[in-house]
């Protein structure tokens, strides 16, 4: 009874959405014309870093719009980083999903699901247009990213401190099989607040797990504010060396930074210690009033807000 109730008020909330994409006289355009509007009959080439963390961009501002959700200004931060993972670094194949030899990538910070879902639906993994789904009633695009029924997705998570634990077992797993893939596991700054990812820590150094590569979404912002304010990690990066890690920081907003740090923790296999990057970047990058402002870890956009933060990002349009 409560589910039919609320699935009512979900379905309601969706049927006005629907409605309110029509106002612009928008109701014959598919979500992929939408996004992809102005590339070309080509369509945009999603294998090129850039024009993938703007797709992530674009489609996590529609995907959030739509859906009323939530996290924009988490998904915005970790652009670039899940674009040079899906173009430049990850060995997968969107025809072979479940490829044994495919390196792992866990999205700890789970709440950012939809950045993953456009990188995989824009490289291949599904279609474009099942993203226009997400967080709607019976669809396999939950809101915290759900491996159930996605193709490319390793583990649900999103229940913040979990990943790297899991990346651990996934690393140590891969040794003791002999295989040669990698686990990357990406983790907000805030979510190492949590005790259980600093013990995952000690763990993978114990274990020498050097095909293990975390990657920590440095914005300095969590849900509420400050991670300074709320439990501060400083000094950061002695942290990860003490607790027996390479790790070495960079600008996360820099595709060249980022390869070339991606290039260099790849190289530390043999070190017998996992590696870390820190990838400092801004909450909410790419829309000017989102940026450093708390009040999008939750506010969707809409309205006036979204109409100002499409009119941004369309003039970012590679
Ligand atoms: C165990 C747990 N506690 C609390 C939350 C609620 N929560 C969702 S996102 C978030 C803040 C995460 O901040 P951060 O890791 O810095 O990620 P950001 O959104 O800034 O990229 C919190 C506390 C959660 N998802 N899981």
């Amino acid at each position: 009874m409560i589910h039919e109730r609320i699935s009512g008020m979900m379905n309601k909330d969706r049927n006005e959405t629907e409605k309110e994409m029509t106002r612009d006289g928008e109701i014959s355009e598919s979500y992929e014309q939408r996004v992809h509007r102005g590339f070309g009959p080509e369509g945009p080439d999603a294998r090129n870093p850039a024009v993938l963390a703007w797709l992530i961009r674009r489609n996590g501002l529609e995907m959030t719009h739509l859906s009323r959700g939530s996290h924009i200004g988490s998904v915005l931060s970790a652009a670039e980083i899940i674009a040079v993972l899906y173009t430049s670094v990850l060995r997968v194949d969107p025809a072979r999903p479940d490829w044994p030899e495919r390196d792992r990538m866990i999205l700890s910070k789970g709440h950012a699901g939809s950045a993953v879902y456009a990188a995989l639906a824009e490289t291949g993994f599904f279609p474009v247009e099942t993203l226009r789904t997400h967080y709607a009633n019976g669809s396999v695009l939950s809101g915290h990213v759900s491996h159930k029924g996605v193709p490319g997705v390793e583990v649900s998570t999103g229940s913040l401190g979990h990943g790297l634990g899991i990346g651990t077992g996934m690393a140590l797993g891969a040794r003791m099989d002999g295989a040669d893939w990698r686990t990357y596991v990406v983790l907000g700054d805030g979510e190492c607040d949590e005790g259980s990812v600093w013990e995952a820590a000690l763990q993978a150094a114990q274990f020498g797990l050097d095909r293990l590569i975390a990657v920590v979404d440095y914005n300095h912002m969590q849900s509420l504010g400050t991670v300074e304010e709320t439990l501060r990690l400083e000094p950061f990066e002695q942290k990860w060396h003490d607790f027996g890690w390479n790790a070495r920081s960079v600008d996360g907003h820099s595709i060249p930074a980022l390869q070339e740090a991606f290039e260099w923790a790849k190289g530390q296999a043999g070190s017998g210690k996992p590696s870390v990057i820190l990838a400092h970047t801004v909450k909410g990058k790419g829309v000017s009033f989102m940026e450093n402002n708390i009040l999008w870890h939750y506010r969707t956009p809409q309205g006036e807000e979204y109409e100002a933060a499409l009119k941004e990002l369309e003039e970012q349009r590679p």
